[in-house]
């Protein structure tokens, strides 16, 4: 059953039963909050909500999903707004519940090493507060300064430290949810161990908000590393990044293993606030990191950049002395998505098992090349775990909505080559909006039926964040 459209504003009630459910001040419906809380980092749709509403604990939740059944009232999650496939767009009249007001860290476990904390705290303060009580909160990513933790799950947020530590669905040892039903559910209780049927936990876990709201996390802590330390290598060729990897791989314990384009890092220079790796320009770089706990793993990394000196590989490089030389190569790469951001990208995040990486870059890039001959082509991404960032600037003189109908007329032929690799359409941004009609070239017609009756079970009246992940 599709819910109604019918904006909020044209039905005054509605506004005052909703404020009802919340504390006074806590239902805006202004234009500058409109705008601001219905969207994220996207910048195709322009944003239209009836109001925004933050509740502060569960049971405002509750009573919300309960209301919006009752008025068959779209619901929008609303955590960072950093999302890059829309999930938290609300451009339909829907009423966008926003998590800015649950946002406290409830309680630190030390024997468990598990945090409990509430969907709005930032992923930075999270790593923050964990490094406070000597552990360590390992997924991170660019945005991490503004992403809330709610977001972070609804999405299976993934970032820069996946090869070591996996994505967030690893470190999510306990949920409380309320469904699109208005249930609250507590999921898996924070155990290690649970084998009592279906694990409902993993199933909110990217679900992006169609099938409920996350009010309450328990996060997992790791033992803080020791010495992070990182090479920059540049390569002759794309094709010399993958035995780099494997012959890290072999000798080190990676924490990280990424890779940007001469292009990338042009821009990244142009800012003037990043100081070079070194002097050698190569077409492509590799940024690689690992524990140098002692002097012998220090060694081995210099041996084995030896070794890709020797094969070939690499052509020049350097390793960090120090923390802030540490930090300084990773704005190398980390600063890549905040600085081509000025230019309108436009995105595709995709990924291959890591065997299939070169043969399927090497055919996207030839597309991507003949299809886009006048744009500027940028890639980088999480090579380590077969996730690449394709990211088309936008043209100075190119009006934007031109420039997305010219890019997404590529798509075909880009996810074509992504199904042919059983690759992902979506590594790590999601679905939303941005993904949904492409669906198919990763998911199976019979998968999406399961997962629309999944969907069904969860959010009967079709409330949650409708039109996300498929259409409706
Ligand atoms: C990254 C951030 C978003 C983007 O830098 O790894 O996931 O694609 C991205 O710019
Ligand atoms: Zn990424």
């Amino acid at each position: 059953m599709n819910c109604s459209r019918v904006p909020l504003m044209n039905q005054p009630a509605w506004i005052d039963e909703l404020k009802s459910l919340v504390e006074p001040g806590k239902v805006l419906t202004d234009p500058d909050s409109l705008q601001a809380y219905g969207k994220d980092w996207t910048r195709q749709y322009d944003p239209a909500p009836s109001a925004i509403v933050f509740p502060k604990t569960a049971e405002q939740v509750q009573a919300i999903v309960r209301w919006a059944n009752t008025h068959k009232v779209a619901l929008v999650p609303s955590g960072g707004r950093t999302g890059l496939s829309a999930a938290a767009v609300a451009m339909n009249g829907e009423v966008v519940v926003s998590f800015d007001y649950m946002n406290q860290i409830l309680e630190l476990n030390v024997t468990d090493r598990t945090v409990r904390c509430q969907p709005g705290v930032i992923t930075k303060q999270l790593q923050n507060f964990a490094e406070e009580n000597g552990l360590y909160y390992p997924v991170d990513f660019a945005s991490s300064g503004s992403s809330q933790i709610g977001g972070n799950i609804g999405t299976n947020a993934g970032g820069i430290k996946v090869i070591r530590y996996g994505m967030t669905r690893n470190w999510v040892s306990g949920l409380k949810v309320v469904t699109g039903k208005g249930d609250l559910l507590e999921l898996n209780k924070d155990l290690i161990k649970n084998a009592t049927g279906y694990d409902l936990r993993q199933l909110f876990i990217g679900s992006e908000g169609t099938l409920g709201f996350v009010v309450e996390a328990t996060m997992r802590l790791d033992r803080a590393p020791n010495n992070l330390t990182c090479m920059v290598l540049g390569t002759p060729d794309f094709d010399s990044i993958m035995p780099v990897l494997h012959a890290f791989h072999g000798k080190l314990d990676l924490t990280a293993f990424e890779f940007f384009s001469d292009k990338g890092l042009a821009r990244i220079m142009a800012r003037g606030d990043v100081p070079e790796p070194f002097a050698t320009k190569t077409p492509f770089y590799a940024l690689l990191e690992f524990e140098a706990s002692n002097e012998e793993i220090a060694n081995q990394a210099l041996a084995t950049f030896e070794h890709c000196v020797e094969q070939g590989w690499v052509i020049d490089g350097v390793m960090s002395q120090s923390k802030q030389q540490l930090q300084n190569l990773w704005k190398l790469r980390e600063y890549l998505s905040e600085t081509i951001s000025h230019w309108t990208p436009y995105k595709n995040d995709i990924s291959v098992t890591v065997s299939k990486v070169p043969a399927f870059l090497r055919e996207i890039d030839a597309i991507v090349s003949a299809h886009y001959p006048d744009f500027e082509v940028v890639w980088y991404g999480h090579i380590g775990d077969g996730n690449l960032h394709l990211n088309i600037l936008k043209p100075e003189n190119l009006p934007k909505e031109a420039f997305f109908a010219t890019c997404a007329k590529v798509n075909k032929w880009v996810f074509e080559i992504v199904e042919k690799y059983n690759g992902s359409i979506s590594a790590e941004h999601g679905v939303g909006l941005v993904k949904r009609d492409y669906l198919e070239y990763s998911r199976s017609p019979m998968e999406i039926d399961y997962m629309r009756a999944v969907k069904a079970v969860f959010d009967p009246n079709g409330i949650m964040n409708p039109g996300k992940i498929f259409a409706l």
